[in-house]
C-alpha cells in the first residue's frame, strides 16, 4: 500500500513538472539571441519546475504520514502484493517523465550553449589580454584601454582573450557570461548590449594576492558617441605615430 502511495506520487508530480517547463514561452525567434534573456529564463524554468514538484511532494507526504499513521501502540502493517508487471509499471513511468523534464531542461541548455559558442558575423571584435590584475582591451583601429571596455550599444561584441600570466576568468554578471584566459591559448565571449549603460566586468578565477581587485567596467555608449570616441582614439594613434 505504500508503495503504490508513493509511486503514484511522483507519477502525478513529474507530470505536472513537465506540464509546467512547457508553459513559458522561448524568445529566441529573433537573428541575435539574447543569451542573458534566455539563461535567466532557463533558471526561471527550473525554479518553477522545482517549486511545482517539491510542493505535490510535500503536500502527498504529509497526507500519507496522516491518513496511514499507527492508530494504536501495537498496530502491525500490511502489505498488499503486487503483480511483477504493476511494480515495474509504477517504477518505470514516473522515471521517464522526471526524465522528460530533465531533458527538456538539458535540451534548452544545451540550445542556449551554442548560442553562446556562436558569435554572430557581425560583432565588433576586441582583443584582451588579462594580467595580475588588470582587463587590457585593444580595439581593431589600435587603440587600447585598461579595466574599461567602451562599446556601441545595438552591436554584438565579442572579446578574443589570452593571459599575460595566469589564469583569470572574464566575468560579465549583467550578461550571464564567464570565460577563461590562459597563456598561450585564445578563447572567446560575446555578448549583446542593447541600452547604454554601465555593467561590471570582474575576475572569476582565483589569480593572486590582488584577485579581488581585479575588475573594471564595459561601458555601453550610444552608437554616435561611440563612433566620436572609437575615431578620436585613432587619430591620436595615427598623431603619436607620424609624431615618432
Ligand atoms: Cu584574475
Amino acid at each position: 500500500m505504500h508503495k503504490l502511495g508513493m509511486t503514484g506520487l511522483s507519477l502525478t508530480s513529474s507530470l505536472f513538472g513537465f506540464i509546467a517547463s512547457l508553459l513559458p514561452t522561448s524568445g529566441f525567434a529573433k537573428d541575435i539571441p539574447d543569451n542573458a534573456q534566455g539563461f535567466d529564463h532557463l533558471w526561471y524554468e527550473v525554479m518553477v519546475d522545482i517549486t511545482i514538484i517539491g510542493v505535490i511532494f510535500a503536500v502527498i507526504l504529509v497526507y500519507f504520514m496522516i491518513k496511514y499513521r499507527r492508530r494504536s501502540p501495537d498496530q502491525e502493517g500490511s502489505q498488499k502484493p503486487m503483480s511483477a508487471v504493476s511494480a515495474v509499471g509504477w517504477s518505470v513511468i514516473p522515471v521517464f517523465m522526471f526524465l522528460a523534464d530533465d531533458l527538456y531542461l538539458a535540451a534548452s541548455g544545451w540550445e542556449l550553449y551554442n548560442d553562446y559558442r556562436n558569435v554572430p558575423e557581425n560583432a565588433f571584435e576586441v582583443q584582451m589580454e588579462a594580467a595580475m590584475w588588470t582587463w587590457d582591451y585593444t580595439y581593431p583601429n589600435g587603440a587600447k584601454t585598461y579595466n574599461e571596455l567602451r562599446v556601441p550599444a545595438g552591436t554584438p561584441v565579442v572579446i578574443r582573450m589570452t593571459s599575460r600570466d595566469t589564469l583569470h576568468s572574464h566575468y560579465i554578471p549583467d550578461f550571464r557570461i564567464k570565460e577563461d584566459s590562459m597563456p598561450g591559448r585564445v578563447t572567446y565571449i560575446w555578448f549583446y548590449p542593447q541600452e547604454p549603460g554601465e555593467h561590471v566586468v570582474t575576475c572569476a578565477e582565483y589569480c593572486g594576492l590582488l584577485h579581488s581587485k581585479m575588475y573594471g567596467k564595459i561601458t555601453v555608449m550610444p552608437e554616435d558617441e561611440f563612433t566620436a570616441w572609437y575615431k578620436n582614439e585613432g587619430e591620436n594613434l595615427e598623431q603619436a605615430v607620424a609624431l615618432n
